[in-house]
């Protein structure tokens, strides 16, 4: 009788694979309302080894319906593997591409001369760092240097900022590293840029997960990482989101896709919201 307490919820906390096809649906075809914009901007920010931009190569995934491989990630998460700011678009066919882009960019590190500096994320957010610029962490970006770009457009700033960090990390970031991403986000805040969080490697935090992936929102362990976030970064719950991204995988899968697709709903009717304004 009873036995061990289940790890899994007997009904998952957030719907995502009954929706996914329509969310999908709405994904591909959303275009901003506001023309003064092609495209949807969108930052990933976060520690070094996130998952950043393995998160790109998962949206490219989904919309390609196999792997994709485009943003480069690296196992070995010493210090930051991406080092560019880079604008990442996806191809619908050869003439056109999807309304949104995502900007990657260097992972933070605890100390505050490694990983990208504070300032330096601040000032993409207005639109100020330009495309390809080399971030160097012992240097923050100024004005007059190459690489600032000292008239942004509406289309140049970014329109949602994600905050992206390890499930399997939550309860031992650094008081450090939860400051940077504060200091991020409350330059956010003031610019009015919605905010989204992604926990990521949820198959790492939780072994229901990892055994078949439709569990993410069943699994008690990862409700409650998303919890202990919502209380030591201070997003609201319902912007935070779980998510598997592509490692190993090299066929499309569904319950990998209906997680990702959710999130980027979210994202573009954040923007969308934004871009109103
Ligand atoms: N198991 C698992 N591994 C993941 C997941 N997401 C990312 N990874 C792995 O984590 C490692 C780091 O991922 P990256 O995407 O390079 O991380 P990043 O945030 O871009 O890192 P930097 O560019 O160094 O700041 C890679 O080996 C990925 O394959 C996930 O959801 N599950
Ligand atoms: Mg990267």
């Amino acid at each position: 009788m009873g036995g061990a307490p289940s790890a899994l919820l007997e009904q998952p906390w957030r719907e995502v694979s009954e929706k996914y096809k329509d969310n999908l649906k709405f994904v591909k075809s959303y275009q901003p309302e506001n023309k003064q914009v092609k495209h949807l901007r969108i930052l990933l920010h976060g520690p070094v080894g996130a998952g950043k931009s393995s998160f790109i190569n998962s949206v490219d995934s989904v919309l390609k319906c196999r792997s994709a491989g485009r943003a480069l990630t690296n196992a070995n998460s010493g210090s930051s593997f991406t080092r560019k700011y880079r604008t990442f678009k996806f191809h619908k066919n050869q003439e056109s591409t999807y309304s949104f882009v995502f900007n990657d960019i260097m992972g933070f590190e605890h100390d505050s001369d490694r990983g990208v500096p504070v300032e330096d994320v601040k000032l993409a957010l207005r639109g100020h760092v330009k495309e390809g610029y080399k971030f160097n962490p012992e240097k923050e970006l100024k004005e007059g240097v190459d690489g600032y770009n000292s008239d942004p457009t509406l289309e140049d700033k970014v329109h949602v900022l994600v905050c992206v960090v390890p499930a399997d990390t939550v309860s031992r970031l650094s008081d450090e590293m939860v400051e940077k991403m504060r200091e991020v986000r409350l330059a956010a805040s003031e610019l009015g840029i919605p905010q989204v969080a992604i926990l990521t490697r949820v198959d790492e935090a939780c072994p229901e997960v990892k055994k078949d992936t439709k569990n993410i929102y069943k699994s008690k362990n990862l409700k409650e990482k998303v919890e202990k976030f919502h209380q030591r970064l201070g997003i609201p719950m319902n912007c935070i989101f779980l998510v598997k991204n592509y490692n190993q995988e090299i066929e499309s899968n569904d319950k990998i896709n209906a997680a990702i697709v959710c999130v980027l709903k979210q994202m573009l009717y954040f923007g969308e919201d934004f871009l109103e304004k």
